[in-house]
């Protein structure tokens, strides 16, 4: 830690941190909002006590006994919903892969202060819910419609005065992203900080469409410009760039760990011979068609054996075995998805830390295990 009580924004404008100094509100951020525990990464479905965190302000007390979702707004049938009302609704289970935006921020050279994810901010459960579109087709939207707007329970100040988090999707998105209204994680209810009772679940894009704690959808006749959708979660170049915004998830592979933990030197030690490394890849654009793994810093690539993705929303496992030979390698693997896209060794850089989908890197010492 460098500073002792810095602010991410002085005076409007960001702060930065560099390298390995991190200040106080980046860590007392990240004490809130863990990454997934890699070993947890290495199951096809991450336990929920291993699967990232990211909540922006407290986690509401929410009642399941007095809980209703309202739908209103632009909407011929205004509806208020009980939580047995909508688990009586038809339930769907899916496997799907959510990740953080600012996934990987801690890698960019000059990140802006804000929550520093390494590249853990991932994980897949299996969400149990009823998808929202006939729900929105019971409501009846107007012909006016042009967003539909989901508030969360939860608020906090941002810029000046008190706000909910709110995200909104266009009719269309709203229509057709297979978006669910979920009640269930890995068979159990929701736990608190994952959205008890209800929250949405928006597969293939980023984390921040998922609302928690969903009480409310509005539908909107103009386009909703919250914080959540025109400040933050923005793929920008300097404070004032408007930028792009952001939604579905970009290609993206991790390498579970192999070894065990190396105190001492690099990350992990192996022992040499057979190795199976393991990991997961993704995309929100299509399925993965190649993984590439290069055990020697970059240098050469092979094809890793591709799994069956854990459904058409989720990460597809991979593995590759390696002859490992006494010495320091860093271990790499490189995502390619149906479209053509592929990982970059560095991605652009950009003001908010977004959408990083670098290549990464696992050190790995190979000796005798003692
Ligand atoms: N109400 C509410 N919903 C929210 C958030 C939040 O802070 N409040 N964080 C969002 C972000 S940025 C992400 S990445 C995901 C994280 O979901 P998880 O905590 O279940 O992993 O929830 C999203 N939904
Ligand atoms: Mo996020």
């Amino acid at each position: 830690m460098t500073d002792t009580n810095e602010e991410e924004r002085l005076g409007g404008k960001r702060t930065f941190g560099h390298g390995n100094d991190f200040s106080n509100s980046e860590v007392n951020r990240a004490l809130r909002n863990h990454g997934s525990y890699y070993e947890g990464i290495a199951q096809d479905i991450t336990p929920a006590t291993m699967h990232y965190l990211l909540c922006h302000f407290d986690v509401p007390q929410t009642d399941p006994h007095t809980f209703r979702l309202e739908i209103s707004g632009h909407v011929k049938n205004k509806l208020s919903l009980t939580l047995d009302d909508i688990k009586s609704r038809p339930a769907e289970t899916h496997a799907v892969t959510l990740e953080c935006a600012g996934n990987g921020r801690q890698s960019f050279a000059q990140r802006p202060k804000s929550q520093p994810w390494n590249e853990w901010a991932v994980g897949t459960a299996e969400w149990l819910g009823t998808p929202l579109a006939p729900l929105l087709e019971e409501a009846g939207l107007e012909d006016a419609v042009h967003s539909l707007v989901f508030t969360g329970e939860d608020r906090g100040i941002e810029v000046d005065e008190p706000i909910y988090y709110q995200r909104s999707l266009t009719r269309q998105d709203a229509m057709n992203a297979q978006a669910l209204l979920v009640y269930g994680m890995n068979g159990e209810p929701l736990p608190a900080a994952f959205g008890f009772p209800l929250r949405l679940i928006v597969p293939r894009w980023y984390g921040m469409a998922s609302v928690k704690w969903l009480s409310r959808i509005e539908a909107t006749d103009s386009e909703f410009d919250g914080y959540y959708m025109k400040q933050a979660y923005r793929n920008k170049q300097s404070e004032n760039d408007p930028g792009k915004d952001i939604r579905l998830q970009r290609v993206r592979s991790v390498i579970a760990p192999p070894g065990i933990k190396y105190r001492h030197q690099g990350d992990r030690l192996v022992q040499p011979g057979s190795v199976e490394i393991q990991g997961k890849a993704w995309s929100g654009a299509g399925a993965i068609t190649n993984v590439e793994i290069s055990p020697d810093g970059g240098q050469s690539w092979q094809d890793a054996r591709l799994g069956e993705a854990l459904g058409e929303f989720a990460w597809t496992p991979w593995t590759y075995n390696w002859q490992a030979r006494p010495g320091a390698f860093e271990i790499l693997s490189r995502a390619t998805d149906g479209l053509g896209n592929t990982q970059p060794f560095e991605a652009d850089w950009n003001y908010l830390g977004m959408e990083n989908n670098s290549i990464q890197r696992v050190s790995v010492v190979v000796a005798e295990i003692p």
